[in-house]
């Protein structure tokens, strides 16, 4: 049986339409879930739409419409990021779909039975931008520490015991230092744990845009415990779904790092209250500016990834992303740093490499793909080692979640091809050496080929032209076909390549 691989993407918020931040959250798990599948694993990746809460019915009201047609259109919105953006998700969930109702009243009752809830008073602050809560002490200049504005909040609510869980969280912790990454995360995460644990209000009155609670209308269930429990409705575990046996634990929930406290501290706290097993590791990524600025509607720059894709590429836009900003820290987007990827490392060192290759094995071997030496020795034992070498290495990045180092694996690899096509000139042993110059293409074509086999989770489109150039079978493209485990198919024919990655050229008048 394969090993299975159970990832999620937080549910976005239907309050607005989906941006570059969205996109890179789910790029990043989507990247991670190819990757999986070509190594083997069975997978579930997760991804979807946050549609209750007060935040989102104020944006219906805004709008003049109903709550849940509201959602129907936004939510659409997402959906079609996942196709635009080419993403592998293998189920979208919607928190207004009744299955969800069900696994909330579900969780609801377990904690209730165990005797975690309890009904009670709030008064307090409330950020709707953030749907949290928040004490006089937390306030910052009178709002939250985010800088959303609060509000004022009296209420009958139904609170869960999360004070009694803070020395089992501290002590999972302790016990799976990879439970939280980055590291430095983890120590945000535990200081904040050690500060204290208050009782945390779970339920709403004011207004009814939610998961009513169990045997109680007047309350609707607080939007993050609704919205947490999406992980487990996916699988069917209000029903004992063989899927929830199947993929649970989740081995990775992807965040952002303005939501990990809710992953990191009251997700696992449920779980534990309702005897559920914890999901293996939480991951919360940095936060993209544009061109230095904090991404905001108000200022008007907000970068829509269509028209990212429209302008430079769907790879492009994959890899770049990918590639720029080491995965974890903050980033930020510039038009230059997109161009220099797109022209550098995508047109020049992997295009052109790939494309020079195959034209001179149409033009000098009459298009058909030469064989490796019989004995590999010298530069090309070095070569093809370094590819050989790499799946083990960029494995081992990407289980960390440092897509930015895999890839840099990766590219040392084109450069060393590179290299070793310009030192070996196998244009010139046309005349000198033709079945010299046979050998060195093979042993470019073959570094190639694994390098396109590699890259498919990051560029699946480009990858597949390359492989397709090569005339690599869809059945022979996982990665039990690269590391040494196979190599390329010599004596076939194959057709004059087309160039696979651009150069982006600025439009006329526009400058550089
Ligand atoms: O928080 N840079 O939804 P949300 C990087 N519904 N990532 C960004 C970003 C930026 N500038 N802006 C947004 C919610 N993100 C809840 C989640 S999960 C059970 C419920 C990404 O629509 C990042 O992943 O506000 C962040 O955590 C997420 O969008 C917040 O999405």
């Amino acid at each position: 049986m394969s090993p299975t691989y159970y990832l999620t993407t937080p549910i976005y918020y239907v309050n607005d339409k989906p941006h570059i931040g969205h996109a890179y959250t789910t790029l990043a798990c989507d990247v991670l879930a190819r990757f999986k599948r070509l190594d083997g694993y069975n997978v579930m990746f997760l991804t979807g739409t946050d549609e209750h809460g007060q935040k989102v019915q104020d944006a219906a009201e805004k709008a003049g419409v109903a709550p849940q047609s509201f959602t129907d259109t936004v939510s659409q919105n997402f959906r079609d990021l996942t196709s635009a953006m080419n993403f592998s998700n293998d189920q979208f969930i919607r928190t207004t779909e009744p299955r969800h109702y069900e696994s909330c009243r579900h969780i609801w009752n377990m904690l209730l039975e165990k005797g975690h809830i309890r009904l009670d008073k709030y008064a307090g602050w409330y950020s709707v931008r953030d749907e949290a809560f928040f004490t006089e002490t937390e306030l910052v200049d009178g709002k939250a520490p985010t800088g959303a504005p609060v509000e004022w909040v009296e209420e009958p609510s139904y609170f869960f015991a999360l004070s009694e869980w803070q020395q089992p969280l501290l002590d999972y912790y302790e016990a799976h230092p990879d439970f939280i990454a980055p590291a430095g995360r983890l120590n945000e995460i535990r200081s904040f744990v050690k500060g204290g644990l208050k009782d945390l209000s779970i339920s709403r009155t004011t207004f009814d845009w939610g998961v009513p609670v169990p045997n109680d209308d007047d309350h609707v269930m607080y939007v993050w415990l609704d919205a947490l429990t999406n992980y487990l409705t996916a699988l069917d575990w209000q029903n004992d779904g063989a899927d929830y046996s199947t993929y649970w634990p989740c081995d990775l929930h992807m965040v952002g790092k303005d939501i990990l406290r809710f992953h990191a501290v009251y997700w696992p706290a449920f779980l534990m209250a309702s005897g559920l097993p914890l999901p293996k590791r939480v991951f919360a990524h940095g936060w993209w500016t544009n061109e230095g600025e904090k991404i905001s509607k108000s200022i008007g720059n907000v970068i829509d990834p269509l028209a990212l894709i429209d302008k430079y590429g769907l790879d492009q836009t994959r890899y770049f992303l990918l590639r720029e900003v080491p995965f974890g820290r903050d980033g930020d987007f510039s038009e230059t740093a997109m161009i220099a990827r797109t022209n550098s490392d995508l047109a020049n060192d992997l295009g052109n490499l790939s494309q020079r290759t195959l034209s001179l094995v149409v033009k000098n071997c009459d298009g058909i793909m030469p064989a490796l030496p019989a004995d590999i020795s010298g530069d090309d034992a070095e070569l093809l080692a370094a590819a050989d070498g790499l799946l083990e290495k960029v494995r081992a990045e990407f289980d960390q979640q440092a897509f930015h180092e895999g890839l840099r694996l990766i590219w040392d690899v084109i450069a060393a091809a590179n290299r070793y096509i310009d030192t070996q000139a196998p244009w010139a042993l046309k005349k000198t050496d033709i079945n010299r110059m046979g050998e060195v293409l093979a042993v470019i074509v073959e570094t190639i080929r694994q390098i396109a086999i590699l890259v498919q989770p990051v560029m699946p489109q480009s990858a597949a032209k390359l492989l397709d150039q090569l005339m690599v079978p869809d059945d022979a493209r996982g990665f039990e076909h690269i590391a040494g485990r196979a190599r390329l198919t010599s004596g076939i024919a194959i057709e004059k390549p087309q160039g696979v990655f651009p150069r982006y050229q600025e439009p006329e008048g526009e400058g550089a």
